[in-house]
């Protein structure tokens, strides 16, 4: 098999703004949730934050640069809002905006299509002060209205726009701390009610935000949402562990409570009951809000689930990873290529969304990478994952399903939230203390992918 890709498929990186921009305190940037809860002790490892990270700030040409000699036409990054409006709310901050005008500029000017999210986690921390960010249905529209500012000034020079990444992560990661050491920012709340309203409030941004980009933009353009589903894998492809897998999508981790409502407009019903008085107030008229049309989805994919056929009720069951199971440098990173594949079907024949382009917006993996004497990193590792994960969406667009490309997360090794510097997700190599990058073995192999589009 060749494994060759259509013609127009995009091939991309990913970053984030607070995981490499650092210029925490210049241009009128004001301090976001992250910048709080890394500088709080014990928080990330070895009290790691993003202050400097990796100083693409000043040095983003050289890093457009990296990207051009990887040959990737597509790049998604996020626009921190705390850059835009310091504030939260009000007073635009037109020095934050030029940062992301030139970045712009720069893609452009190399043939690099940009894609930018409008929001990765790093909201400013004037709103968790005044009412608890996403604890509040006030951030909803606090978001529109960045949305609006920021749309209305950077659309000359983007059209495809992401409103939200992984909706769970900074709602349920962050609030939901009962008893468990907190991985993300967010006041701590004790009831899953008031962790559900957080998510709920941020399927209102989405959607204020959709209704704001379109009504901003000075040119026609693309709205998505970027969600990171637990994607249920069959453990053999026989019938009945497909219904099983299909059947246990609805309610594995909080499918049901956020890409259901996305992209069908409801909450799951049976993940409804299950949540029972624990489920969020839901007004009248907030499911048409949230329910927007979107031109494209963007799913993160890293890892999976294994589910297979049971007699007993529900009718499923899942399939624990054995021992020696294999697994990337990171707790939850189970090698589970197929994700890729039954997330996208999951998406056209469980949600019925089949006519929706769809888009891996990441991918990737943390691996111990070492520096050999020659100064070489040899991620076969990362290589052997990577591989299989395009295979595997390959599968998806052979099959006829609407993938139209691939961002790999990450450009390069980045500040990973509370892990610090700690993991490496990068296919380039940080030196966080001379702030050099180094192409790794997987940098090389996937040039070549791109190159002769296909899966190398
Ligand atoms: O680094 C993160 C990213 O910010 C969101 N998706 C998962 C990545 C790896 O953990």
């Amino acid at each position: 098999m060749s494994y060759q890709l259509p013609p127009d498929f995009l091939w991309g990186v990913a970053t984030s703004a607070y995981q490499i921009e650092g210029a925490a305190e210049e241009g009128g940037r004001k301090p976001s949730v992250w910048d709080v809860f890394s500088s709080t002790p014990k928080r990330t490892i070895n009290g790691d934050t993003g202050t400097v990270a990796n100083d693409h700030y000043h040095r983003y040409e050289s890093d457009v640069k990296w990207m051009v000699e990887l040959g990737v036409k597509h790049y998604r990054f996020s626009i921190a809002w705390s850059r835009i409006i310091p504030d939260g709310r009000g007073k635009v901050n037109e020095t934050g905006v030029d940062f992301y005008r030139r970045l712009c500029d720069c893609l452009l000017e190399n043939g690099i299509t940009p894609h930018a999210t409008l929001f990765h986690w790093d909201s400013p921390q004037a709103l968790e002060k005044r009412y608890g960010s996403w604890r509040s249905r006030e951030m909803a529209k606090d978001f529109a209205d960045y949305c609006t500012a920021i749309v209305g000034r950077l659309g000359d020079r983007v059209t495809n726009w992401m409103t939200l990444n992984e909706i769970a992560c900074f709602t349920h990661l962050g609030y939901d701390v009962a008893g468990v050491p907190q991985m993300a920012p967010g006041s701590r709340v004790w009831r899953k009610k008031d962790v559900w309203q957080t998510s709920h409030h941020a399927l209102l941004a989405h959607g204020l935000g959709c209704q704001a980009i379109r009504a901003a933009s000075p040119r026609p353009c693309s709205v998505a949402l970027v969600d990171n589903p637990g994607v249920t894998v069959p453990l053999t492809e026989s019938p009945a562990d497909i219904i099983a897998a299909q059947t246990a999508f609805r309610t594995n981790w909080v499918n049901g409570g956020i890409i259901f409502p996305a992209l069908t407009g409801q909450y799951d019903e049976v993940f409804l009951q299950s949540l029972g008085r624990e489920a969020p107030v839901i007004r009248s008229g907030d499911m048409e809000t949230i329910h927007q049309p979107l031109d494209a989805f963007g799913l993160n994919i890293y890892t999976g689930s294994h589910v297979r056929a049971s007699q007993k009720v529900p009718g499923y069951e899942y399939v624990a990873y054995p021992k020696s199971y294999p697994r990337m440098h990171m707790p939850w990173l189970w090698l589970v290529p197929e994700s890729i594949y039954w997330a996208i079907r999951h998406v056209a024949e469980v949600l019925n969304r089949p006519e929706l382009p769809l888009l891996i917006t990441e991918n990737g993996c943390a691996a111990q990478d070492e520096v050999t004497q020659q100064g070489e990193i040899l991620d076969s590792d990362r290589i052997l994952y990577l591989r299989q994960y395009l295979q595997s969406a390959h599968r998806a667009v052979a099959e006829g399903y609407p993938l139209q490309g691939y961002f790999l997360w990450s450009l390069m090794d980045n500040f990973e939230w509370a892990w610090g510097y700690d993991r490496r997700f990068g296919i380039l190599y940080n030196d966080f203390s001379t702030q050099q990058r180094t192409p790794k073995a997987s940098f090389y192999w996937y040039a070549e992918c791109i190159r002769q589009n296909r899966v190398a």
